[in-house]
């Protein structure tokens, strides 16, 4: 395919290069787009192999603990480039938005700092990323002196998709894992296998891009990150706070580096990345930045929790498309904290439907459009009124609880900040901040409503 062999062209060009010139490692960052983090077979997926993500995951670490700022295309890719959570981030908290370039981004501090940076499909987005600042020339020609950091994006497995593709391809619906949120119907087990079919197509394309590193003999000073942006688009995924929609799967490989072969249970935010990958390349990290250098963790030859403090991750939301009633640009902000045990969602304005209207949203859809079109969905819609199936339609798309009246819940989000030495702004976007004393940290925001929520 010609779109492959560009990508190949480009990656020769910058590994030659740096083989010669660098001693810093070469940096690729591999993100599928739509991946659940239970979808590889180094993470149990039986239905299927991915044997190329998992002999990254072999020859490096797999952390079982990965989450997204946001389970959404570009506030995520904002989250990860910045380093920061998504609601620091202005209208980069949403979808179809910019992300302005006053922001610091790993990949300009790379560039300022001798590196070529580059990236292959779907990078950042979808908006429009002029309006920030941004220019259309991000794909500089490289200069062959330099180490690279290269984004290697994919549409796989986005949505839509080849209908009985999976079915075709020899996956047996019979083995495929129907998640306790979805009745099991033959329509939905055959719409997860198109899913997988597209998933193994991603297995692919990750596989000639190691072996075009190990033909240039970089395998071992680059490093390689393979994650996805959220959960598969399908319904109570994609978008949500819950594990199918903000878990993704995270491996790093290193040569010699990392300790391979290793399990890890940190919680992992992918805010971190970028702290780490400019750790890497002997960078400074901008104290703007929330995320944290993973390398003392990665670098560890342990297994299982090597940083007692990485027990817990905070996720949250804002406006994915806009799904409430036309002509609504709303979004249904809601924050969530998680630890091994418990997961606390705040749904912040619980008078919203959280991931759309039944019908007259502003998105063209119309319908619970927060929710990509497909079988499965178009499914539990139109069995709403069969009692058997009700329970699951309400699961996806029905209103949501409002937060509790909780005392101590102020308490313990502070305490998340605190151990996190994050400086949090905003944790509401949709309403106007206002300065509470924080005992965490000098200066700290939180969200008024968030505030009297909690209080
Ligand atoms: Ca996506």
């Amino acid at each position: 395919m010609n779109w492959i062999k560009g990508f190949f062209l480009l990656i020769v060009a910058a590994c030659v290069s740096a083989a010669n010139t660098s001693a810093r490692p070469n940096l690729i960052f591999v993100m599928a787009d739509d991946l659940g983090y239970a979808d590889l077979s180094c993470y149990g997926q039986e239905a299927f192999r991915t044997p190329n993500l998992d002999r990254l995951a072999r020859e490096g670490v797999l952390i079982r603990h990965a989450f997204v700022s946001s389970p959404s295309c570009t506030p995520c890719r904002n989250s990860i480039l910045t380093g920061q959570q998504f609601y620091r981030l202005d209208q980069g908290a949403n979808l179809w938005s910019t992300l302005d370039i006053k922001h610091p981004n790993f990949m300009h501090i790379l560039r300022d700092a001798g590196y070529e940076i580059g990236h292959w499909r779907k990078a950042w987005g979808p908006g429009d990323y002029t309006v920030g600042g941004y220019t259309t020339d991000f794909m500089a020609k490289r200069d062959d002196s330099k180490p690279f950091c290269f984004w290697f994006g994919t549409s796989d497995p986005h949505r839509g998709y080849e209908l009985n593709s999976g079915r075709e391809s020899g996956i047996d619906i019979d083995a495929v894992h129907v998640p306790e949120f979805y009745p099991n119907e033959d329509v939905i087990r055959s719409d997860i296998a198109d899913y997988y079919f597209e998933v193994q197509r991603w297995d692919s394309d990750v596989a000639a891009a190691i072996k075009l590193l190990e033909d240039a003999g970089e395998i071992e000073n680059t490093i390689v990150i393979m994650t996805g942006d959220h959960g598969m688009p399908f319904p109570r995924c994609k978008g949500n706070l819950y594990n199918w929609g903000a878990r993704v799967p995270l491996a790093i490989r290193w040569g010699k580096r990392i300790p391979a072969g290793r399990a890890l249970t940190d919680f992992i935010s992918l805010t971190d990345v970028a702290p780490t990958l400019l750790t890497a390349a002997e960078c400074q990290i901008p104290e703007v930045m929330t995320g944290k250098n993973l390398l003392p963790i990665l670098t560890s030859s342990n297994n299982g929790r090597v940083d007692a403090a990485h027990d817990f991750i905070v996720i949250g939301r804002e406006r994915h498309v806009p799904a409430q009633k036309m002509p609504s640009m709303a979004g249904y902000p809601s924050r969530s904290i998680r630890n091994d045990r418990w997961l606390l969602v705040l749904n912040l304005l619980p008078d919203r439907w959280p991931v759309g209207v039944p019908e007259g949203a502003t998105h063209p859809m119309g319908v619970h459009a927060d929710t990509d079109g497909g079988p499965t969905k178009s499914f539990l819609i139109a069995h709403k009124s069969d009692p058997a199936i009700r329970k699951y339609y309400d699961l996806s798309f029905a209103k949501r609880p409002a937060p509790p009246k909780w005392s101590g819940c102020e308490c313990v989000t502070i305490t998340v900040w605190t151990l996190r030495g994050a400086s949090p702004a905003c944790l509401s976007r949709s309403c106007s901040a206002r300065q509470v004393p924080g005992p965490g940290k000098p200066g700290s925001t939180i969200a008024a409503p968030f505030a009297s929520r909690i209080a």
